[in-house]
């Protein structure tokens, strides 16, 4: 596992004007929107009787898939950062948010050498955002100011199912291994069937042709996804008659089935991905693109299973 992206380790550019070279392209919106300051259209210098504050700044972005670090440089002990989904606008020489409701700040933010950035976290992923990086100036001084934008990452989710642990395959003493079928369910769709004998005791890892049981479900966005898995212990005889249950060989229509008779246990486990942004979560925020681990396990049942699975996000 890794971290798709990992912190910038170079300093921000400790000059103010004129834009920061870095060799990141700076993203252009519908409208110029200004680098920094000292490339402003209008404004500060066509403002009467302003002067300059002496502060300095430079910023820019870079976007992962929930969050955005936003790095800049100043002289100023303090600034704001204002991060919004609406294209800020120069209104009186001051890049502001039109609807003045940001996404996320403005933030207060007070630089300390070694760490001259802001984690904008919460994002949505394949969204469009707008920063406006501000330092406080007085009425009578030329606003300093830094805005730009920036798109965070499309996210591709993998599901994968990779074992099954019976510790109770319910069929006692010389009546044999566990005869189970596993019915695989991700986002609505039923995707694949394995029937396979485990005794108590014993790990099984899923495969389909010899690879492992995996789904990937692109552009996930803002829309969780629910998985589940249907078991089917079966102890049928062939007097049974048992012919409106789920069955080897039938496919799952999504009901789940939580029975136990003469003719076997039927066990429905279901568990979902969040796709909502967090923050300290494995999976979430910095750990956005580390592996989830899910257990899911039957709560009442002579049969004792627990079935395992990674769900990974790739951010691009
Ligand atoms: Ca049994
Ligand atoms: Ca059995």
């Amino acid at each position: 596992m890794s971290i798709a992206a990992a912190p910038p380790t170079t300093t921000p550019p400790t000059t103010t004007a004129p834009a920061p070279a870095d060799a990141t392209p700076r993203p252009v919106g519908p409208t110029n929107l200004a680098p920094t300051p000292t490339t402003r259209p209008a404004g500060p210098d066509q403002l009467a009787g302003q002067v300059p504050s002496g502060f300095t700044l430079s910023a820019k972005a870079k976007a992962h898939g929930t969050w955005a670090r936003i790095s800049y440089a100043t002289n100023s002990t303090s600034l704001s950062v204002r991060i919004s989904d609406h294209q800020p606008i120069l209104k009186n020489g001051v890049w502001t948010e039109p609807y003045m409701d940001g996404i996320i700040g403005p933030e207060i933010v007070e630089p300390y050498k070694g760490k001259m950035y802001y984690d904008a976290m919460g994002l949505l992923p394949g969204t469009t955002y707008y920063f406006v990086v501000t330092v406080p100036t007085g009425v009578n001084q030329v606003p300093v100011q830094a805005v730009g934008t920036f798109t965070t990452l499309h996210r591709t989710l993998t599901i994968t199912f990779d074992s099954v642990h019976v510790t109770n395959d319910s069929d006692k003493g010389a009546k044999g291994a566990g005869e189970f079928t596993f019915w695989f369910n991700v986002n609505g769709k039923q995707i694949a069937t394995i029937s396979k004998d485990i005794s108590s005791d014993s790990s099984y890892a899923f495969k389909v042709d010899g690879k492992p049981l995996t789904v990937t479900i692109p552009d996930v966005l803002n829309n969780d996804i629910p998985f589940g898995v249907q078991v089917f212990e079966d102890d049928i005889q062939s007097w049974d008659t048992c012919g409106h249950f789920l069955l080897p060989g039938d496919v799952w229509d999504g009901k789940a089935v939580d029975q136990e008779n003469e003719c076997g246990t039927w066990l429905g486990m279901t568990d979902q991905y969040s796709a909502a942004p967090g923050q300290w979560k494995i999976g979430y925020g910095h750990q956005e693109s580390t592996p989830i681990d899910f257990t899911m396990a039957p709560w009442k049942s002579s049969v004792h299973l627990t079935i395992s699975g990674t769900i990974t996000a790739v951010w691009a």
